[in-house]
């Protein structure tokens, strides 16, 4: 598919090539590598006279890598595994950079780069198919493909001080770093920024300077590297089977094989968490330390005891006590900034000739000629160090004037936030690529790792179409809407939004905020990527020869925790219910909720027993925290009206108590098929009037009623509602029907879509019914409420319904036919959610903020005044 000519120069100074790479780091070289092998003409623009990328540039003193050398580093060529011995654990600036050089000679690189050559833009030619590229020193190149491989972290941000033009002393940027060195012996040197670039460099600074200030404004967390020889465990794991250890790598979350645990740092004693913190301390390893537990990336508290720890082991360090508490991060949770590893950073801060300035306390006014002026003090310096870091993941690509199809420019379609497909393409960008782009592992994961694994669908993507003769690709909009929400839901259900980070893109003045890598792994990325492919490349759109081509679609629908979760149950290969006979089933739902996180505390639970429609029946009142009297909510839990009781809906109750600030009563009505239909929705009405009628000596407010059920406990809730209209009372203020049973219509759409693999399939279903009520008996309104000839003067309600749960059409056509006979309802359709989801507290964290909206609408139906 040569772009007509081939390499070479062409007319007027054009050429014609097949790809053009920008830039020559880790990722361009491997890039052009893997391109000429499959016979492509390509050439690597690079703006710097020789190939390193991030390593040709940050050359300031300390600057190594944070990644063992042993898995930051290719794993395409396995001579080069023999062949190259790393010196250190942790490779210098300089060892990097000769590896990279090594690579480029061994694989005669250089000879398609072109060196000091800076790209200033690239438009799409819509009627050729083509990029037209054109660099600093003039001429342009056509090419079919144009891939940026400039890396996340390569354009150092634009000073944001006053003045910081001003100072007439030397200042240097860490980022871009003289090759000829610096000397800093008995200068007065201040460094602003204590990021990574800081924290490797200030101690060697110190050594040489007479006196040297550092300006922090955040404190970071930083762990001692250990640095040292490459660790002989590790090397003799690595050497024992390379290819072995590399896979294993590729398929980890961070892109370096690491024992993955499963507790959260709350369920072990203060003993065990301190003893494996100490260990994580110890092994100077970065992953270490927020790899330790399975939750640390989620839960505050859990975070907490991390955080403390590593301020602990500063205090421990430092002297002085102020600095020490001034140099402790306490405005973020651990790991939501990059964190840090280090050779004697804190211990620099012991040094007579160093000192500390907490901007937070007394900030930067000004550069000035001769120094820093702070809002209380005045610096002179002879050097100031720029540490302040990169405008990362976005910045090196839009700086790049690139236009694309009906001349959109991407720094206009990114101006609020990078979207992308995969972090490798955008819609309206024909034959663009980005490697570790934003919306995608990246910076999050072992650069080496993910460098290899976008060369490679980059490269293999690029052959396919040459097999197939199509000139053309672009992702749909519709998978990248898709996929950039993908990459939200996962950074929404961690502690990353809660920092002002440059992975929030809050580093930089008027930036976006919003979460730039993809969290969800590299192991989950590669299979996205890989699936993308296996379906005929979903969601990308092809031209050719021989027409459009479209396999449009969107790779993950799932929200990532319902995901995971249904993953680990895959790997359970459990029995489906329908197999087992209700008591075997009930036995099992026991055990299944006996796994489970119990749920936030309450000010009180009681368990008593009530009178039913035919007898006694258990319940659990779970009363708040707060002064009573408090409204009452009647809840029924799920389980098909043949299992589940006051346990198996606990930590959901819990939860719906603390957030509606209402006493919960769940009630454990009768179950088929023992007591068939209408057991179930007659104990349930005769619990609520009982409720109403001993509300104040529950601790309630008389009066004050709502009605809340999850599943068949749903259909039990809606039920009653309609049967204390029709009785005149008890008055109920308000329903929550929680993906409820409305009907025994089996064949709607979203029965036939979610039949099987969402936990709650439509062969369970079929057993519920059976088990419930016979076939003449299911449309009746007590089963079937969604027949009920008069839906109207019903409680406000809201209704919640999930995308993959065959009781979806249902739920949505209760709520539109109560609306319909005007009743006041919401509808609460959850995306990305199965029947299971909302109920599963502190497993599916995506459920939170539908559960919060459950305990407002509760408070609302009683009155209280509830934010939008
Ligand atoms: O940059 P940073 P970096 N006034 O953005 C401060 C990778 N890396 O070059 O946090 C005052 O982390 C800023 O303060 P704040 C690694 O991924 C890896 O150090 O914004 N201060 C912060 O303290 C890393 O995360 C290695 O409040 C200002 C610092 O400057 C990424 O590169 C080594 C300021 C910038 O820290 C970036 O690291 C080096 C202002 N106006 C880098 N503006 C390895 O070990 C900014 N700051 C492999």
């Amino acid at each position: 598919m040569a772009a007509q000519n081939g390499s070479g120069n062409g007319e007027h100074g054009a050429r014609d090539l097949d790809v053009v790479v920008v830039g020559a780091g880790f990722s361009g070289l491997y890039l052009l590598h893997r391109l000429r092998g499959l016979g492509f003409s390509a050439k690597v623009l690079e703006s710097a006279d020789d190939v390193g990328g991030t390593w040709y540039w940050n050359r300031y003193p300390g600057a190594r890598c944070d990644i063992e050398s042993i898995d930051y580093s290719y794993s395409f060529d396995p001579e080069l595994e023999t062949e190259w011995h790393w010196s250190e654990r942790y490779a210098t600036q300089p060892e990097i950079l000769r590896y990279l050089g090594h690579v480029a000679d061994k694989h005669d690189l250089r000879r398609d780069i072109e060196f000091s050559t800076r790209v200033v833009s690239a438009r799409w030619d819509d009627a050729a198919s083509l990029w037209h590229v054109r660099t600093d020193r003039g001429g342009e190149i056509r090419c079919r493909f144009y891939v940026m491989a400039t890396g996340c972290l390569s354009l150092p941000k634009t000073p944001d001080i006053e003045g910081a033009d001003r100072f007439r002393g030397a200042s240097y940027y860490t980022g871009r770093w003289p090759h000829e060195g610096v000397d800093f012996t008995g200068k007065r040197v201040g460094v602003i920024g204590t990021g990574s670039s800081a924290v490797q460099s200030i101690p060697i600074i110190a050594q040489q300077a007479a006196q040297l200030t550092v300006f922090q404004r955040t404190p970071n967390f930083s762990r001692p590297a250990h640095n040292g020889p490459v660790s002989p465990a590790k090397k003799a794991r690595f050497d024992a089977d390379p290819a072995a250890y590399r896979e294993a790598a590729r398929w980890s979350g961070a892109g370096v094989p690491l024992e993955i645990p499963l507790e959260g740092a709350l369920q072990v004693s203060a003993e065990e968490r301190e003893a494996r913190y100490e260990a994580a301390y110890a092994s100077g390893d970065l992953l270490a330390a927020g790899s330790t537990f399975a939750d640390l990336l989620s839960n505050r508290a859990a975070n907490e005891t991390l955080c403390e720890f590593l301020r602990n082991k500063i205090r421990s360090i430092v002297r002085d006590p102020e600095t020490a508490e001034a140099l402790c991060p306490k405005d973020h949770p651990y790991g939501t900034k990059r964190p840090c590893i280090d050779t004697n950073y804190f211990e620099t801060y012991n040094l007579p000739h160093v000192r500390l300035v907490d901007l937070r306390k007394d900030p930067i006014t000004t550069i000035t000629e001769t120094g820093i002026d702070t809002a209380a003090r005045s610096f002179e310096f002879d050097i100031i160090v720029f540490a302040t870091g990169f405008d990362a993941m976005t910045g090196a690509i839009v700086a790049v004037d690139i236009t694309g199809r009906g001349g959109q420019e991407l720094a206009d379609k990114w101006a609020h936030g990078p979207v992308t497909y995969l972090g490798l393409t955008t819609h309206g960008f024909p034959n663009f690529f980005m490697l570790t782009g934003p919306g995608s592992p990246s910076v999050l994961s072992n650069m080496a790792v993910s460098i290899e694994q976008h060369v490679d669908w980059v490269s293999d993507c690029i052959a396919s179409m040459r097999d197939q003769d199509l000139t053309v690709i672009e992702p749909t909009a519709t998978a990248e809407a898709a996929w950039v929400q993908h990459v939200n839901d996962y950074g929404d259900i961690t502690l990353f939004p809660l920092a002002n980070s440059w992975y929030m893109g809050a580093n930089v003045p008027g930036k976006p905020r919003v979460f730039l890598p993809y969290i969800g792994g590299v192991d989950r990325y590669r299979k996205a990527c890989d699936e993308v492919v296996e379906q005929d490349y979903l969601g990308f759109a092809f031209e050719g020869p021989g027409g459009p081509r479209c396999h449009d679609g969107v790779i993950r629908r799932l929200q990532p925790d319902v995901a995971i979760l249904l993953e680990t149950m895959a790997t359970l290969d459990l029995p489906t219910m329908e197999s087992m006979s209700p008591e075997e089933a009930r036995a099992f739902s026991v055990a299944m909720s006996a796994e489970r996180p119990p749920g936030p505390d309450v000010g009180e639970i009681v368990d008593a027993t009530l009178p039913g429609a035919a007898g006694e029946l258990a319940y659990r009142l779970y009363r708040p925290a707060s002064p009573g009297p408090h409204p009452i909510v009647a809840y029924f839990h799920g389980g098909g009206w043949v299992f589940g009781s006051v346990d198996s809906d606990d930590p959901f109750c819990r939860d719906l108590c603390v957030r509606s600030d209402a006493i919960v009563v769940s009630v454990d009505y009768r179950h088929a098929p023992e007591a068939p239909f209408p057991a179930a929705a007659d104990d349930g009405f005769a619990a609520v009037r009982w409720i109403a009628a001993n509300a104040e000596a529950l601790g309630g407010e008389p009066g004050r009623l709502a009605v809340c059920g999850w599943s068949a406990g749903g259909n039990i809730a809606a039920v009653v509602c309609r049967l204390a209209r029709d009785a005149g009372g008890p008055r109920i203020d308000g329903q929550v029907l929680v993906t409820p049973v409305t009907d025994c219509d089996l064949t709607r759409p979203s029965y036939v879509e979610n039949a099987d693999g969402y936990i709650l399939t439509a062969p369970l279903m079929r057993w519920f019914w059976d088990h419930y009520a016979d076939p003449a008996e299911r449309t009746d309104p007590k089963a079937s409420p969604l027949r009920a000839a008069d839906l109207s003067r019903l409680p406000p309600a809201l209704v919640v319904t999930c995308e993959f749960d065959p009781l979806r059409d249902e739920g949505t056509a209760y709520a539109e036919a109560m609306a319909a006979a005007g009743v006041e309802v919401r509808h609460r359709p959850c995306r990305g959610h199965i029947h299971t989801s909302l109920t599963a507290v502190d497993m599916i964290l995506s459920g939170a903020p539908i559960r919060e909206e459950m305990g407002g609408a509760l408070r609302r139906f009683f009155g209280a005044s509830v934010p939008a």
